[in-house]
């Protein structure tokens, strides 16, 4: 339910945490979030990446993949909807796990299509009057971003693996891009604000570090 608070829409949801599982493309989120989807207690909310593959018979995923400058803002404005429709949906259980976030939809996937010259100014524009509207009028609680650290090159040799349809032009430099834009924001913390600690599970190594933002890592 939601409710205002000092002009500010926030869910009454102040018991229960919020866990965001980020990462690159076929960095292994969904294997992560499968394994918890069996414990009591944690609800798993993935990607909803099947409504990007089909919106009243659209596929703008596939789209955005043949032509990002003309169809780039038609999947991240969809794409912005559904994860803000993801945050603000009631919490069933006193943790959520959710496969990424607003903020790296905007922070990482805009950003990428945007500095690489796909996508025009004016798309980038709106977008980010969106964005900034949403995050100043609504608020999005994270309690944690669990961060799996993940070579490009291991991701492209999955993801080639995997053989997503709409995925299978992707270049390696396209996963290398998206790497590093997660490194500065969520390990250099130069880009953008950190809306939680994070924990990085560093691949292929499986050690954990906790990065309180600014504040410098902790290992835990
Ligand atoms: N995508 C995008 N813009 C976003 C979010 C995702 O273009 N803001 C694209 C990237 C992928 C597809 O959507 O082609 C699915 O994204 P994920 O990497 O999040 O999902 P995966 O299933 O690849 O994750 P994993 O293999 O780590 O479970």
């Amino acid at each position: 339910m939601l409710s205002s608070f000092q002009g500010k829409l926030i869910r009454n949801e102040q018991n229960k945490k919020v866990i965001c599982v980020e990462g690159n493309i076929a960095s292994g989120k969904t294997t992560c979030l499968e394994y918890f989807r069996k414990t009591s207690n944690i609800e798993v909310l993935t990607e909803p990446v099947s409504k990007w593959q089909n919106v009243r018979g659209h596929n703008p995923l596939a789209l955005m993949y043949q032509n990002p400058t003309r169809w780039g803002i038609t999947l991240q404005t969809y794409i912005q909807l559904t994860m803000l429709d993801r945050h603000l949906s009631a919490i069933s259980t006193p943790v959520r796990m959710m496969e990424r976030s607003i903020f790296s939809a905007k922070y990482i996937f805009v950003e990428n299509l945007f500095r690489s010259g796909k996508m025009p100014e004016v798309d980038y524009a709106v977008l980010s009057e969106w964005f900034d509207w949403i995050t100043t009028n609504i608020s999005i609680p994270v309690d944690l971003i669990v961060y799996l650290q993940t070579s490009p090159r291991i991701c492209h040799e999955r993801l080639n693996r995997r053989c997503r349809e709409e995925e299978k032009i992707i270049p390696l430099e396209y996963l290398e891009s998206i790497h590093q834009l997660y490194e500065d924001w969520l390990i250099k913390c130069t880009s953008f604000p950190i809306p939680a600690p994070v924990l990085v599970g560093d691949h292929p190594h499986l050690s954990m570090s906790l990065n309180t933002s600014r504040l410098g890592q902790k290992h835990i």
